[in-house]
């Protein structure tokens, strides 16, 4: 298999044991990877880089070069300090002494240091891991915030900024066949009147941006439950993985993304859509272990916005599922027909919540 041939151009000590697919991400192919000599042995994370998504998987990997970097340092300085150990992935460079490989069809591979001892999980297990969760993303958005942005490229131009696919769902609309995928079901024709009803109103966090209320600085991008790794010894977050979509962006994203993920006990995948609601609970846990660590660098204006980041980035990634729906499924994986249209059902179902919600989850978000 490929990913063997892959494995091997990267420098880890020993030889080739096993390599499997592991992971449940919507973009990258993900390998776990173990190599052993006679005396020990290395596991690491190997993955293809999905360049139809990620159009400069060079700029992927400078992000993650400067990020860990900075990342690394600061934990070594906080070390004796620190209420636990704290982990972030390393690049393992190629033999080549790159931090990718590139293989005869151009394709990009690189390789990651394995968490030690640690899992992540599909859906929130508790309110102690929903805690747990926050408390991660908090440490991570702090570690960062004094790292300059313009050190970042953009990688995925235009990610999160929910006007630009609004704009292309209406122009895949403007085709026959996407049309007929729209009146293909009901459920299809119900998702996008929500959407519709949804219009002037999900320009709220780039209006805020275009007026200077709030700034561009470091994100994660994509702190959803999945992400969040948990210390199989202590039971406490240890690390944030998949550093992909760290780039400019507004906190606001990852603290959407964080509570959309974290506060849907059902997950994204679930096919019973009675299932999917807001739980404030999880939503309290969070925004607590959150806060624990961002108070320090939150301002009022971007307190100001926390809740409608809630309820923009669920509403944002149920149109960005169901505009591929309509695309025919040209940028999420898919391993069964209608699953991005099912996956917009999850997230819209999700906004309903959080809009019902409204008033309980602004008071949680007063209250810490
Ligand atoms: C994608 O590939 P993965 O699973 O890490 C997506 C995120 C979504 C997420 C939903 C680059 O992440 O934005 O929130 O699916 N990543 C990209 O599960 O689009
Ligand atoms: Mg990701």
């Amino acid at each position: 298999m490929k990913a063997g041939l892959m494995a091997r151009e990267f420098n880890v000590a020993g030889r080739l044991v096993t390599v499997g697919a592991t992971g449940d991400g919507n973009v990258n192919d993900t390998y776990l990877v173990v190599f052993r000599t006679t005396f020990s042995e290395e596991r690491f994370i190997l993955q293809h880089v999905n360049k139809r998504v990620f159009p400069r998987p060079d700029y992927i990997m400078e992000n993650m070069r400067v990020v860990t970097e900075h990342v690394h340092k600061r934990l070594e300085q906080e070390a004796d300090t620190a209420d636990r150990i704290w982990q972030l992935p390393r690049i393992i460079p190629a033999k080549d002494g790159r931090d990718f490989f590139i293989d005869s069809d151009q394709e990009y591979w690189r390789a990651i240091s394995l968490i030690a001892s640690a899992h992540s999980y599909g859906e929130v297990q508790s309110v102690e891991h929903a805690y747990e969760a926050g408390f991660v993303l908090g440490q991570f958005q702090r570690l960062i915030s004094n790292l300059e942005v313009d050190r970042l490229h953009d990688t995925l131009v235009g990610f999160h900024i929910t006007p630009g696919y609004l704009d292309q769902l209406d122009r895949s609309l403007e085709t026959p066949q996407c049309q007929a995928f729209l009146k293909s079901s009901a459920e299809a024709e119900r998702c996008y009147k929500f959407i519709q009803d949804r219009r002037e109103w999900c320009h709220i966090l780039q209006n805020a941006f275009t007026n200077s209320e709030l700034n561009l600085r470091p994100i994660h991008g994509d702190p959803k439950i999945s992400n969040i790794m948990i210390d199989d010894a202590t039971g406490r977050g240890t690390c944030i993985v998949d550093l992909d979509t760290v780039k400019p962006g507004l906190i606001h994203y990852d603290f959407g993304d964080c509570l959309r993920s974290c506060c849907n006990p059902a997950g994204e995948e679930v096919l019973d859509l009675k299932r999917v609601y807001f739980d404030t609970d999880m939503c309290e846990a969070i925004v607590k272990g959150y806060m624990a660590n961002a108070r320090e660098f939150l301002t009022e204006a971007d307190r100001h916005y926390l809740y409608d980041s809630v309820r923009l980035i669920a509403f944002e990634l149920g149109l960005r599922f169901f505009a591929d729906f309509i695309a025919g499924n040209v940028y999420f994986k898919t391993r069964y027909d209608g699953q991005n249209l099912n996956r917009a059902r999850v997230q819209l179902k999700l906004t309903e919540s959080i809009e019902k919600r409204e008033r309980t989850i602004r008071a949680i978000i007063e209250k810490h």
